[in-house]
């Protein structure tokens, strides 16, 4: 009767053991499964939903995350699914009489166009970037990638003398000028 007792309360305890298991290896599964498709970003980032006339039936769309240009019903280009894009602006920032669009966004991975070799990129968690696109005249050419933003950017505007001013999501200002290869930060 006692061993039989001590028995079933060792099948018992496998049990419960064996579940607990099951549920914290499905739990880091559904973290895991959210990290990766950017379901924790921060709540403080402005989804903005907007277009942008070009002129000659052409028009940019932010709408869903998602950046869209278009000639009419036509769809020339558009931004790569897991992309997830707070804001754009179009300015020719690098002054070479071509419009540039230049995106706020949450991207997985946290280098940009490269990273040191001696570095290992984290390529599962999302980070807020900016990149540069080169508008051309069937699709976004892309310029410029940057590596994760630090400080974070809350707001973004065009500003003085064809600078970028950004603002952390503490509401702190920094101003930023395209100097021939990136954004270098200036007195404001
Ligand atoms: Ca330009």
């Amino acid at each position: 009767m006692g061993t039989s007792n001590i028995q079933s309360r060792r099948q018992l305890l496998a049990i419960k053991i064996v579940w607990a298991i099951l549920f914290i290896l499905i739990g880091i599964g559904i973290v895991f499964y959210c990290r990766y498709h950017g379901l924790f970003l921060p709540n403080w980032v402005i989804w903005e939903m907007n277009q942008s006339d070009l002129g000659n039936n052409k028009r940019i769309q932010l709408a869903n995350k998602k950046l869209s240009y278009y000639q009419d019903d036509t769809l020339l280009w558009e931004s790569e699914k897991d992309w997830k894009i707070s804001k754009y602006l179009i300015t020719d920032i690098d002054e070479d009489d071509q419009d540039e669009v230049i995106m706020l966004l949450w991207n997985r991975g946290d280098y940009g166009d490269y990273h040191p070799i001696w570095e290992k990129p984290d390529k599962i968690n999302y980070y807020e970037h900016l990149y540069v696109f080169n508008l051309e005249d069937n699709r976004l050419e892309r310029q410029w990638m940057s590596s994760r933003l630090l400080p974070l950017i809350k707001e973004l505007e065009i500003g003085k003398e064809n600078t970028l001013v950004a603002k952390d999501p503490e509401g702190v200002p920094t101003t930023w000028k395209w100097i021939t290869w990136g954004f270098t930060a200036i007195n404001p």
